[in-house]
């Protein structure tokens, strides 16, 4: 199964966590209806795709076991794949769990390690599903710990990333199902987020559809002197809006109602000035 993104504006991906320690969730939706009625309720919202997620990444999380997050997701991946028509991506590392979810209906596999888990790249090509490789250093467990970079960190990442596509190439997926993210957070202290989000421009250039999750990230609350995550709204809308207009095909959200409201009157702009300069 495959979809087309709506590539004439930007596409809202809307996070569906199902993990019992999710940063900002609070593991409130744990259990199975819960879990079913926020991805419906996303869905109302205005969500161009849904991400399922059983695994925490956010920094200094453990892995979970192989069977416990097949238990999170893949009743979640089947019941939503079954009562709508929404694109579901799941976000996962395990090879086990790509099968079973591109099995279940899922229309997109979005891997934080970029398919470096052993046995990722062949369920991956074997799912026939778009794939977003995102850049990440280290491990969410200690990521934060001492990130390192040299004098250019859009080198660095896109080096990261042109040496995964290589890699996914090599093992029989076609680029035309790659997607990249910067992976804000990961391995990244506030210079290096800045630095990246500065330069989005040069990583869309690269050609491929450019996913962005800024949503609620502790990178917004330093630059607001250490606000409370409930408080990142403002910020997030403004993160997924410069997003936005230096080139992200999809911003990775929790409010999906704000952020498609404030996407469409970024979009009706822009349009309007488009079409003035093609007058
Ligand atoms: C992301 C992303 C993701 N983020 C993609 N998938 C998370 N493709 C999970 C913090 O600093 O950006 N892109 N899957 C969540 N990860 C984090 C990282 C959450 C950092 C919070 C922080 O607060």
């Amino acid at each position: 199964m495959s979809f087309v993104l709506p590539h004439a504006r930007c596409g809202v991906m809307g996070i569906l966590n199902v993990t019992p320690d999710s940063f900002s969730d609070g593991g409130r939706f744990v259990r199975l209806p819960q879990a079913i009625a926020q991805g419906l309720r996303l869905i109302e919202e205005g969500a161009d795709i849904l991400d399922i997620g059983g695994e925490s990444t956010r920094p200094g999380a453990a892995p979970v076991s192989v069977q416990e997050e097949m238990d999170r997701v893949i009743p979640v991946v089947e019941a939503l794949a079954r009562e709508t028509g929404t694109p579901l991506s799941i976000d996962t590392s395990t090879p086990e769990v790509m099968r079973a979810a591109v099995s279940a209906g899922a229309a997109l596999i979005n891997d934080v390690r970029a398919l470096r888990m052993p046995g990722a790249l062949k369920a991956a090509a074997a799912a026939g599903v778009p794939i977003c490789l995102m850049h990440m250093q280290g491990e969410p467990r200690t990521m934060q710990a001492s990130p390192r970079y040299g004098p250019d960190i859009v080198d660095e990442v896109t080096g990261f990333l042109t040496e995964r596509i290589a890699a996914c190439e090599a093992a029989g997926i076609d680029r035309a199902r790659l997607w990249i993210d910067p992976g804000f957070g990961f391995g990244k202290d506030l210079s290096h987020n800045l630095a990246l989000l500065a330069q989005l421009d040069r990583l869309s250039r690269l050609g491929f559809p450019l996913v962005v999750g800024l949503s609620r990230k502790s990178m917004l609350g330093q630059m607001l002197d250490g606000n409370d995550v409930s408080e990142r709204l403002p910020a997030s809308l403004a993160g997924a809006l410069w997003a936005a207009a230096h080139g992200a095909a999809v911003v990775r959200v929790h409010d999906v109602r704000a952020t498609a409201e404030a996407l469409r009157i970024w979009h009706a702009v822009a349009s309007e000035r488009a079409a003035r300069a093609g007058a």
